[in-house]
């Protein structure tokens, strides 16, 4: 690595994998915030000199915070969800983001099958009858079914894309909702979020978080779906309104929901964890060591390319970047 590159100093705010620490240490001079004895003091006096900060911020980066790195050009975001930073003033202030897309995409969407199917055929709680012993007493409940249900994709983006691909194997029709209608894609198109929900009986969510999509998923919606309806949520927790979610869970508005995402993360309403028959998992859609491997090194080689003058390899959209 170049003795340039090494005196260039980023900051990681909390703990991260160790391939991202080891491989920003390498080239970099990095600086770990959590270990610092005071961090207040750390970051009145480094801030002015941090160059980039990388990881999965649980605290949002918004302006009040990135004021702290006056000489800030980077944020290298673990996820290709980048709703813990705030791109649009990183982008107004001269500071490129980058996030971790594609390379999830696929280990994204076989979760969220796996969900799916999990949901719907009771996967997690008839793991838990064999093993409580209760077989030997008779048989499981029989369950609802994906024979013949309609399937809704609320964001039919890179992963929106490759559950559908995977959804027409199981020979379900499969519909989308987003801001806009997209050419070239076979799928019906409802330019309503609560139009596609009257039309289905499975809405799988699939957006980024933020204000934009903050609540989008409410009474109305889960109305709509209807008392047959299946929520599946592997985008955000704050694309869906809990306690509406809630309601319509407990009123039966609603047949049951899949949930890997939630609006605090880690904690989960008590309520949804008191309803045996809703399928909870701790937002793993990208867990995988495989998959997790790929979006550490995606981090450490944007940081890489930019700081060697060769742009970011995955800017986002709001913070673009040309070459002068
Ligand atoms: P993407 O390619 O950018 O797709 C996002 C989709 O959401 C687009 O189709 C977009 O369509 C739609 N969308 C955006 N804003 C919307 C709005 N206000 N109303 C309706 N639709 C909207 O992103 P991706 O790579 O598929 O990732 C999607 C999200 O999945 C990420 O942002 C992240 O939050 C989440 N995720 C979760 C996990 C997990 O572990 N559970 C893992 C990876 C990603 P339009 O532009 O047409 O509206
Ligand atoms: C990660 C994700 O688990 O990429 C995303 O947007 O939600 C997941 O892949 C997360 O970003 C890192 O904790």
């Amino acid at each position: 690595m170049s003795a340039a590159l090494k005196k260039i100093p980023v900051l990681i705010l909390s703990p991260s994998m160790p391939l991202i620490m080891e491989g920003i240490d390498k080239a970099f001079t990095l600086h770990k915030l959590w270990e610092q004895p005071d961090e207040a003091a750390f970051l009145k006096t480094h801030g002015p000199s941090i160059r980039a900060i990388a990881g999965g911020f649980k605290k949002r980066l918004d302006g009040k915070v990135l004021k702290q790195f006056p000489n800030l050009e980077f944020v290298s975001n673990f996820g290709v969800g980048y709703d813990g930073v705030d791109a649009a003033w990183c982008g107004q202030n001269g500071i490129i983001v980058s996030n971790t897309p594609d390379v999830l995409t696929d280990e994204v969407a076989d979760l969220t099958i796996g969900l799916l199917l999990s949901t719907i055929r009771q996967l997690p709680q008839a793991d838990g009858f064999v093993r409580r012993g209760d077989w030997l007493n008779g048989n499981f409940p029989l369950t609802t079914t994906l024979r013949g249900r309609k399937i809704g994709i609320l964001g039919l983006g890179r992963i929106g894309k490759a559950v559908a691909q995977r959804l027409e194997g199981f020979g379900v029709e499969i519909a989308y909702h987003g801001r806009k209608k997209q050419a070239d894609v076979p799928y019906k198109y409802y330019r309503t979020l609560v139009g596609m929900a009257k039309a289905v009986d499975v809405l799988i969510a699939i957006a980024p978080g933020g204000a934009d999509t903050d609540k989008l998923i409410n009474a109305e919606v889960l109305q709509a779906l209807g008392p047959e309806g299946i929520l599946i949520n592997v985008g955000r927790g704050t694309v869906v309104d809990e306690k509406a979610l809630i309601k319509a869970l407990k009123a039966k508005t609603i047949l049951t929901a899949g949930l890997d995402v939630f609006a605090d993360e880690p904690r989960v309403p008590q309520a949804l964890i008191d309803m045996p028959h809703v399928v909870l998992l701790p937002h793993v859609g990208s867990a995988s060591h495989d998959t997790r491997r790929l979006m550490g090194q995606l981090v450490v080689d944007n940081l890489l390319s930019w700081f060697k003058g060769k742009g970011p390899l995955t800017p986002v959209p709001e913070t673009p970047w040309a070459k002068t």
